[in-house]
């Protein structure tokens, strides 16, 4: 086995000269400038036909860093032939000219084939954490490897999606007739209410078909940066009749909010894939403590603020909170694949705790946002989701391989400088993980 993994690495010349370029990031005012004046497809495709092998290359380079007992899983060697395919097939491109006849409606062809093709990497590569961990157990070195090389390696697949998505949709024939307003998968105006409201209503029949019931969303917007915009007084008109109705609480008198809906720049698909994995989490939470509760269910409470440099999203819930010792947990890759420590015995598809979570954070940070998690044990947990309130500022946060990124996965853990409570005096170089020293 170990002759085959070695034959898969590093002995691809191109890999290795591809693996040599970081990446470009991009950030989301380029990708929204290019696509608006009008776009160049011959410009767009002499950029992607580096830069997706550059991407391609640099992460199946990490690839190839991980253990040999995680690599040799069957799982992981159908998604890396993927990757390979890929490869080979866009550097089919390296030397076709964009003004040669059918190259560019092949090219577009091309990548909506690898789009595809990579459809379901995220579940197989959860497949083979799944298969490793019911041959080799839980073992915490392994999982900070895993944790490290997943967040690396679907971060770097988002950003290919994205760059593929713009490519097709800018370029295809099949415009978005839904919104025509939207440039690739960005939408330069896009309502931040409207897509909570979208995504809670989203959550809320799935939580209704397992539950029969659901907690109500009350929704407030405080845009700071525009106090002259603020209206005590009359209601909202200009709003899509969804986000109205969460808006209007208590009578129907908005009371706190700008005439102006907060909106930002930026993929609505991503925002919404966050929020629908908050309300799932909240809902969740909130019917499984008060189900049988006279007082009924306590609404989730969504808080859309604009700042001048963040764009904030608090989704609060009273679901009775998660302690902190177990908050990591929820974005541990290797802790939440079935089935070892599933963490609720029956639980329903709208559970969440898969790779929903920290899938979710990397879609916030990939634009230089973050997701976090505030939690009271008790009484419930507050999400925050992070966007950058400027499309300038939001650049691609990209994976780059190197030395420092082999570094990661080479060195053993340290022995813990902090203290251990255990009872007995106990000897650390004994210590299963942390006898490095
Ligand atoms: C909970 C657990 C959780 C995770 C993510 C978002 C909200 C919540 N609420 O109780």
């Amino acid at each position: 086995m170990k002759f085959f993994v070695s034959l898969l690495k590093n002995t691809n010349p191109k890999i290795e000269y591809y693996s040599r370029f970081s990446p470009s990031p991009l950030s989301i005012k380029q990708f929204l400038d290019f696509g608006r004046d009008n776009a160049c497809e011959k410009t767009s495709y002499v950029f992607l036909r580096k830069e997706l092998p550059v991407r391609l290359a640099n992460t199946m380079r990490e690839v190839n860093l991980l253990p040999d007992n995680l690599l040799s899983q069957p799982s992981i060697r159908l998604v890396q032939k993927w990757y390979m395919q890929s490869f080979v097939e866009l550097l089919d491109y390296e030397n076709r000219k964009p003004e040669d006849s059918h190259v560019l409606n092949d090219f577009l062809e091309l990548l909506i084939e690898i789009r595809n093709r990579h459809n379901d990497v995220v579940p197989t590569m959860a497949q083979g954490v799944t298969e490793y961990k019911e041959r080799f157990g839980f073992d915490p070195f392994i999982s900070s490897n895993i944790q490290y090389f997943l967040d690396r390696f679907y971060t770097n697949r988002i950003s290919f999606r994205m760059l593929i998505n713009q490519h097709t949709l800018l370029f295809g024939n099949d415009t978005n007739p839904a919104h025509p307003k939207h440039i690739g998968s960005i939408d330069p105006n896009c309502s931040v209410a409207e897509v909570v409201s979208d995504a809670y209503d989203t959550a809320k029949m799935l939580c209704e078909k397992y539950y029969l019931a659901s907690p109500e969303l009350k929704i407030e917007e405080f845009n700071k940066t525009i106090e002259s915009m603020w209206d005590l007084t009359e209601p909202f008109k200009s709003r899509p009749a969804g986000v109205r109705n969460h808006l209007l609480m208590e009578g129907g008198i908005q009371v706190k909010a700008p005439k102006k809906p907060i909106q930002v720049v930026y993929v609505p698909s991503h925002l919404f894939h966050m929020l629908f994995e908050l309300f799932k989490n909240s809902m969740r939470a909130t019917v499984e403590l008060h189900e049988n509760s006279k007082e009924g269910l306590p609404p989730i409470k969504a808080k859309v603020t604009l700042g001048k440099e963040d764009l904030s999203i608090k989704i609060s819930d009273k679901g009775g909170g998660v302690p902190l010792r177990k908050i990591d947990r929820l974005f541990n890759y290797m802790y939440s694949t079935a089935p070892t420590p599933s963490l609720e015995p029956g639980a329903v598809p709208l559970a969440g705790f898969g790779y929903g979570l920290p899938i979710s954070r990397l879609y916030a940070r990939y634009f230089q946002g973050d997701l976090k998690l505030y939690s009271m044990e008790g009484v419930g947990t507050d999400a925050v989701i992070y966007l950058k309130a400027l499309s300038s500022e939001s650049f691609e946060r990209l994976p780059v391989f190197n030395k420092s990124a082999w570094r990661h996965y080479k060195t053993s853990p340290e022995a813990d400088d902090w203290s251990n409570p255990s009872k007995e005096p106990r000897d650390a170089s004994k210590s299963k993980y942390k006898a490095n020293r």
